[in-house]
């Protein structure tokens, strides 16, 4: 997860280790001299003390006097320095997915943190950047936060089925995930249907009939190329009519580019209210997902993304980027085939996977 990204940015620390180290030999060589100076002019005031006949002063040691000066010597970090460490980190963010604008604002809120600021001469530089990074990213994570759970509860009790609709395109995990979900809020103690709501594709009715079996899940589905509306509405009277909780709805997999079938999913919403309209997309993607994202967002409204194939994903920057882009929270990500291998958005747990070895 995230091998290249992790790889870049510990490169990219160890860029700042080796100029830092420079500046801190500098350092060193300037404060030596200070202490040389300072050793002259109390020799010269040991040898008239002493003519005097006085108690000889208490000499602390040349090295000690050094560590003393440098440790608290302070450098303040200038303007300079910060615009060719971000120089670099801006092309580490940009090659790894991350969508230009939030590398711009990561960018700009680091540079506010940094420009001016003291650090002891013993701190490491790379050390602050990254921490500060690290508080950026995930300040940009937590900007829509959403309780998956919290949500789910509360809404039950209003005493009707609550209705969870899943849309994206072709093959970023959809139906995968909403098995994961059905499996998931089945662990939670809710009961759930599921909706074959791609009648389009082959296979597609089949795919979630088999989720359905071995999860133990009903499944209510047509004939393939039947309307998805009806479908999805049949669902949530069965659930009414039985008392289950939550209806997860899958639709076929369609571009934001193709219009007529993007005014099939806003028929969907119109048709159905569901109370979430999740966006599924593969983090591996990079900035199409994010692209995509936002076009859904924007022609039939979407509540929150799921991210899956993050445990594919070299780069990171897909799951950095939605959430900011589109204004709408990361719900769960998925990380991997299994029906447990979904994690609750968490940007701490995003943020220890990024920076956990660094
Ligand atoms: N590694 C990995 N693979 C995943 C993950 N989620 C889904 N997949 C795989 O992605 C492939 C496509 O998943 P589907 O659930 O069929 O995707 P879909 O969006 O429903 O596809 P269409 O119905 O064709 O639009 C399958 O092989 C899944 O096992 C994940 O989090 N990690
Ligand atoms: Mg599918």
């Amino acid at each position: 997860m995230f091998k290249s990204l992790k790889e870049k940015l510990s490169a990219f620390k160890k860029k700042i280790d080796e100029k830092f180290r420079r500046e801190v030999k500098e350092e060193v060589a300037e404060a030596k001299e200070v202490v040389k100076k300072e050793e002259k002019v109390e020799q010269r005031r040991v040898e008239v003390k002493e003519s005097e006949k006085e108690e000889k002063p208490k000499k602390v040691g040349f090295k000690d006097k050094i560590v003393t000066l440098i440790k608290e010597r302070e450098i303040v970090i200038d303007e300079k320095s910060v615009d060719d460490i971000l120089e670099d980190l801006e092309i580490i963010l940009l090659e790894s997915d991350v969508a230009l604008e939030v590398v711009e604002e990561i960018s700009r809120r680091l540079k506010e943190r940094l420009v001016g600021r003291r650090r002891k001469i013993g701190e490491r530089l790379s050390d602050i950047v990254i921490n500060e990074l690290k508080l950026v990213i995930l300040d940009i994570l937590d900007r829509n936060r959403f309780d998956f759970d919290e949500f789910v509860e509360s809404r039950l009790k209003e005493k009707r089925p609550l209705n969870v609709v899943f849309v994206g395109v072709n093959g970023t995990g959809k139906t995968t995930t909403i098995a994961k979900v059905a499996k998931r809020l089945m662990d939670f103690g809710y009961s759930v249907v599921l909706a074959a709501g791609d009648t389009f594709r082959a296979g597609a009715i089949e795919q979630l009939e088999e989720h359905g079996r071995r999860l133990g899940v009903k499944v209510i589905k047509h004939r393939q190329g039947a309307d998805p509306c009806a479908v999805i509405y049949d669902a949530i009277k069965h659930a009414e009519s039985k008392g289950i909780d939550v209806v997860l709805a899958d639709t076929a997999g369609r571009m934001h580019t193709k219009k007529n079938l993007i005014d099939q999913l806003a028929k969907i919403k119109r048709v159905t209210k569901p109370d979430l309209t999740i966006f599924v997309d593969e983090s591996i993607a990079g900035n199409d997902a994010v692209e995509r994202a936002r076009m859904f967002n924007e022609a039939v409204g979407i509540d929150g993304t799921i991210l899956t194939k993050i445990d594919a994903d070299p780069k990171g920057g897909t799951a950095i980027s939605i959430s900011y882009v589109t204004g709408k929270p990361v719900l769960f990500l998925g990380t991997g085939q299994g029906y447990d291998d979904l994690v609750k958005f968490d940007s701490k747990w995003l943020i220890e996977r990024i920076f956990g070895e660094i």
